[in-house]
């Protein structure tokens, strides 16, 4: 596994520094080790309190460390007052691998994270260090001199920044304050031409905390799985533009932004197209379950906890069908790929939020007495529907399964008569697809009974 080492300082709402940067490290598969600096006492509106971490104790913690965990690469974020940096320099001077400067004075809420006496020392002892350098636009303006306004400040400011020993340099115009709709990120590499830029349409999410933190930190994560500077730079940008997309308001202050979303999210979505699979494959053994399946044919599906909207359940693509008595699936289990069974899934969720599964069949009275007998069951009519709701594609089934609800609170399956043209249908409910197969089973022994 590919090791990359933060010098940092910590953060105790877990949303910068030290904890973004591991956060950032295992989401990207890369192993971190932390050596801390500074320890802050901090919120998401500000931080109360800095304990700088003592000099001795700093110098172990970086001296041990290294001895036995040789990083790919090092990234370096708050280092505080100029005994640290003296530290840092001396341990480092002879480390050939990449190193990348996060050059943090300020934290988001304006508290200060460099003293002002140990600002001459970092640019002296730590910018010739770096590799590649990446500071915001503020902070490229501070370490260059010159006041930013348009792209060429920004190549003066590079230019005056490669003169104090920096490698690569990465601006970032997040932070611009402007009203821009767009983001641009600069790479200005060291061994000239144009710089590289990457646009983004500007998130209206206002500031957020540690989005400087999550892209050092995946910069260094690339670089240390062996991509160059370039491809790093497109890397780090498009995941933390993700990580920002899904920034979480976890307290009364800014947004923290998310660098484990891809995470939770795709080892979710996996877990949930791996189980649909399995019982798809199941329902196609089931010898009977031809009977069940309706004229407009039958779709199972599955969805992550909580599901927001059609991306997040997870369908047969093309249907379940059946030629003669044998089930016909494609194969395919994918994300948004169902719309009724999917709008009906999302509907019954807002009434049992336990809800994640769902099947439609066939509706003949043989069948909706044994759903009768067996389970909650709520009907409506589509006659009913109101004509704004008839409109829309997809709605319906929206609206009845809604009115369903309101009716059985604690419904397990909902039906429906048809209407002109439509056929009439019943829709199970379930926690997973199992428990959906199982009540398929239970309808099934009384129907090939009769
Ligand atoms: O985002 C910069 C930063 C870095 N490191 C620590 C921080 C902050 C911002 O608050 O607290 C420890």
């Amino acid at each position: 596994m590919k090791k990359v080492m933060t010098i940092a300082g910590s953060d105790s709402s877990a949303g910068a520094g030290i904890q973004a940067d591991i956060k950032t490290f295992s989401a990207l598969g890369v192993y971190g080790t932390t050596v801390i600096t500074t320890l802050t006492a901090q919120n998401t509106s500000t931080i109360s309190d800095i304990l700088v971490v003592p000099s001795k104790f700093f110098k172990d913690q970086l001296v041990t460390t290294l001895e036995d965990i040789k990083p790919d690469v090092i990234k370096i974020g708050v280092l505080y007052s100029k005994s640290i940096i003296n530290i840092v320099k001396n341990i480092l001077k002879n480390y050939k691998n990449p190193i990348v400067v996060d050059p943090v004075l300020y934290s988001g809420t304006g508290i200060k994270l460099l003293e002002d006496d140990s600002y001459e020392q970092f640019q002296k002892e730590i910018i010739p260090m770096s590799y590649v350098i990446t500071p915001n636009l503020k902070e490229a303006e501070f370490i260059s001199k010159i006041r930013i306004s348009n792209k060429r400040d920004m190549t003066r400011a590079a230019s005056a920044i490669f003169r104090l020993g920096a490698s690569n340099i990465i601006i970032k115009g997040g932070h611009d304050g402007t009203r821009d709709r767009n983001v641009l990120d600069f790479l200005f590499k060291r061994k000239g031409g144009q710089p590289e830029q990457i646009l983004h349409e500007r998130l209206k999410i206002g500031e957020t905390h540690g989005t400087g933190c999550n892209f050092s930190a995946a910069l260094a994560s690339f670089l240390a799985k062996g991509y160059d500077i370039s491809e790093s730079f497109a890397l780090a940008n498009s995941y933390v533009y993700e990580t920002l997309k899904n920034s979480i308001k976890i307290g009364n202050g800014v947004l923290v932004s998310n660098p484990l979303y891809h995470m939770y999210n795709n080892s979710e979505k996996y877990k949930v197209l791996i189980e649909l699979q399995d019982s798809v494959t199941s329902l196609e053994k089931m010898t009977n379950f031809f009977q069940l399946i309706p004229e407009t044919k039958t779709n199972f599906v599955y969805s992550t906890e909580k599901p927001k909207n059609f991306g997040d359940v997870a369908g047969v693509l093309g249907r379940i069908t059946n030629l003669g008595i044998n089930i016909r699936t494609p194969n395919i289990i994918q994300f948004g790929s169902s719309i009724h069974v999917s709008n009906a899934l999302l509907a019954a969720t807002k009434f049992n939020s336990l809800f994640r599964s769902a099947i439609n069949i066939r509706n003949n009275q043989n069948i909706i007495k044994i759903c009768e007998n067996s389970f909650r069951c709520s009907k409506y009519s589509r006659r009913n529907e109101p004509e704004e709701s008839k409109k829309i594609e997809g709605s319906s089934i929206k609206w009845g399964v809604s009115e369903a609800f309101k009716k059985e609170l604690k419904a397990e399956l909902v039906y429906h008569d048809g209407d002109l043209g439509k056929e009439p249908m019943v829709i199970l409910f379930g926690y997973n697809p199992k428990d959906v197969l199982d009540k398929v089973k239970i309808i099934l022994q009384g129907y090939v009974k009769n």
